[in-house]
């Protein structure tokens, strides 16, 4: 089972002995699943002392919605948004990570007290991102993707949805390191609902194991994606609000953990962090 061979660690990281859990905090007007809720620098810096009240490790900000079809933000508004928000809870004692696909935020987040970048794009967006990553060396986050929100649902075309996304991931695991990335900070994720439709998410979760086998930490950002309305929706009729799936992801943070999953990214952390320390639990029995 691949738990027996570890979930990996990430140099320059705090090291967990279970899956971790990654709050949101999304300082957006428009994300898909909480979108205007922590616009507001105190609010978003509140929510996130409270996600960690609640049990995450680490702390997630990002300024930009990449729910499908989201036209992009410019970058003053980026940092407006995202570099208070950071350095306010990097005061605080938080493991924050920052989720942005420009440069430019990514070396003021780190510089404001980040330690993880979440690059969405796996550096594909911003030129300047692998570079900035690699002389500011901080951990990297590596996720599935093929183009911005704008387009994303019409690149959802697969022969095969885990070979090619494992191929893919394995092509930007080389460039990151071929552009000065340590491998050993590097983190990836298969981009749920990124230019995926519900049967290929619901397939890469079910081959987590094909991922782990690429070795490094794997990522797992399910939290209330489009894919478990579809699951909870059933035969036809409307899948629930955003905000009810909170029970669904908590299943998926069980199943990922169990996987071997590093980490799992979430918006509701109590449920998940009850999922993975029971994961922990089994796991210890077994
Ligand atoms: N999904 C979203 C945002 N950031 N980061 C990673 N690493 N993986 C993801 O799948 C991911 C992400 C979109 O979800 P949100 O708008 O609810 O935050």
């Amino acid at each position: 089972m691949s738990t027996l061979r570890g979930r990996g660690t990430v140099r320059g990281l705090p090291e967990w002995d279970r899956c971790a859990v990654m709050g949101v905090v999304n300082v957006t007007p428009d994300s898909f699943s909480d979108g205007g809720h922590w616009f507001d620098t105190t609010a978003a810096i509140k929510h996130g002392l409270e996600l960690v009240a609640e049990g995450a490790d680490l702390i997630d900000v990002g300024g930009e919605s990449t729910r499908p079809g989201a036209s992009r933000v410019d970058e003053a508004e980026e940092l407006r948004r995202v570099i208070p928000v950071v350095r306010g809870l990097a005061s605080e004692g938080v493991t924050v990570s920052v989720d942005t696909m420009r440069a430019g935020v990514a070396e003021q987040a780190v510089a404001a007290g980040a330690v993880l970048v979440n690059d969405v794009s796996g550096g594909l967006a911003d030129p300047g991102m692998i570079p900035v990553v690699a002389d500011a060396g901080v951990p990297f986050v590596v996720m599935h993707w093929r183009g911005f929100s704008e387009s994303m649902n019409s690149r959802a075309v697969y022969g095969d949805v885990v070979g090619e996304v494992v191929a893919e991931l394995t092509k930007r695991m080389e460039a990151v390191i071929e552009g000065g990335v340590d491998p050993e900070k590097l983190v990836i994720d298969p981009g749920l609902g990124f230019a995926k439709d519900a049967a290929q998410d619901l397939a890469l979760v079910a081959h987590l194991d094909r991922l782990r086998d690429l070795g490094r930490p794997l990522l797992v950002a399910a939290s209330r994606k489009r894919f478990l309305g579809h699951v909870l929706a059933g035969g036809g009729a409307a899948p629930p609000p955003a905000r009810e799936r909170d029970a669904a992801t908590a299943a998926v943070s069980a199943l990922s953990a169990a996987a071997g999953a590093w980490a799992v990214r979430v918006h509701a952390v109590r449920p998940t962090a009850d999922a993975v320390r029971v994961a922990r639990a089994v796991e210890g029995a077994a």
